[in-house]
């Protein structure tokens, strides 16, 4: 007996190598699992509190966005014609704007401003089939406004509908009022931003933007020794502007994951496949920067490393909020197959996020499905701009537009 069935669906289960493609199937959810999914013909029971006909869909798991920045107030449009107009993503950091420029907006803003601000952002990639979203903090650069931002994505993720998976990412930047400082600040995130958000359990994880703009391996390997004696996570922003060994250091660290990765050389990515951390891709980033360095993506593959690919949904670098065009731009600009692509939204991105439990359809894991009104799993890679959802199931629970 199932709390929910779901019938005349074909699946990409995504649970081994490939699509992991079962024609004809049917997938019974049993509170928050999935109890049974597999060939229609084997369906070991019809008896279900719910019925739903999935009417020929393609059924994949719940789309994971495992690396954004989603939460924050104002809008970087200025800076975007500044750089069309040829300033360069350095040298507007080096004059105070980007980053810090939204540092001073989300600051001012209430708790409550925020998470109306990120709602609209949430909603799009709920939109899209997401159920589960990473949300970094990074723009209150102290104590207090750290801790606003996390519980503002708490609270954003909650009322949108979306599972989320916290970061405490204040190194960041340097705050302005650090500028001449950087021990000091690197003291203040190490000894009382950490242990603040640790103790009060508002982030899963911790990340820092490793990089000549930010903080340098020395710093960073602070931040993650302080993060590892917190039993926390860590994630790392390695290698997207020039090659600062980030990948090796997250290795050593057993990051979880070790995102952008463009400037990676080979003993990075020798590094990564040996510690099992996943390279998360984003191309969001690689296309707003007009970047032509592309990540190692046939080193990476070859060396077994898994592959995610998320939004980086931010106000400077990547202000996207789809997922279906990271899909899209992953095959187009680094060369994913779409196989590879929909695993770096579903399995691998679960990985990135330390949920094992997710990111896959198959017996035991949290019944988190998106249905597609798709002939193929490819076309979901293929389109630009559509957005083919049907109906989503997050947790055993149907969200969003009904089934026709
Ligand atoms: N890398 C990024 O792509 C974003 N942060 C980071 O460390 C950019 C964030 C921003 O420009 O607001
Ligand atoms: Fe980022």
């Amino acid at each position: 007996m199932f709390d929910l069935l779901v019938t005349d669906v074909h699946l990409a289960t995504m649970a081994g190598t490939g699509y992991g493609i079962v024609r004809d199937a049917a997938i019974g959810i049993a509170g928050d699992r999935i109890a049974w999914c597999g060939a229609q013909a084997a369906l070991p029971t019809r008896r279900c509190a719910r019925h739903l006909d999935g009417g020929g869909r393609f059924a994949t798991p719940g789309l994971i966005d495992c690396h954004t920045h989603l939460v924050y107030a104002g809008n970087r449009a200025a800076e975007f014609e500044a750089r069309l107009e040829g300033a360069s993503y350095a040298d507007i950091a080096r004059a105070g704007g980007g980053i810090a420029a939204t540092v001073q907006a989300t600051r001012r803003a209430t708790e409550d401003a925020l998470v109306a601000a990120s709602a609209p952002r949430l909603a799009a990639l709920a939109g899209e089939g997401v159920t589960t979203v990473e949300i970094k903090s990074g723009y209150g650069l102290e104590r207090d406004s750290e801790a606003k931002l996390l519980r503002a994505a708490r609270r954003v993720a909650a009322a949108v509908g979306v599972d989320v998976r916290t970061t405490l990412l204040a190194a960041h930047a340097l705050p302005p009022e650090y500028a001449d400082r950087r021990d000091a600040y690197v003291d203040l995130v190490c000894r009382e931003i950490v242990p603040a958000v640790a103790a009060v359990g508002l982030a899963d994880a911790v990340d820092a933007f490793c990089e000549h703009v930010a903080f340098t391996p020395a710093e960073t390997r602070r931040v993650f020794t302080a993060a590892t004696s917190q039993g926390l996570a860590v994630k790392l922003h390695a290698d997207q502007l020039s090659n600062g060994g980030g990948a090796a250091l997250a290795a050593e660290f057993g990051a979880l994951s070790a995102d952008h990765l463009e400037y990676t050389d080979a003993a990075g990515v020798a590094a990564l496949a040996a510690a099992g951390t996943v390279a998360v891709l984003l191309p969001g980033a690689f296309y707003t920067l007009r970047e032509t360095q592309r990540p190692p993506v046939a080193a990476l593959r070859s060396a077994g490393v898994p592959l995610a690919l998320a939004t980086d949904c931010n106000p400077g670098t990547s202000p996207a909020t789809s997922l279906l065009l990271m899909l899209n731009m992953g095959c187009t600009l680094f060369g994913l197959t779409p196989a590879e692509a929909l695993a770096g939204v579903t399995r691998h991105a679960a990985r990135a996020l330390g949920l094992p439990d997710r990111g896959r359809l198959e017996a035991g894991a949290r019944a988190d499905v998106a249905l597609w009104d798709i002939d193929g799993p490819g076309e979901l890679a293929y389109r630009i701009g559509a957005n083919p959802l049907a109906a989503v199931i997050r947790g055993g629970r149907e969200r969003g537009r009904e089934l026709r």
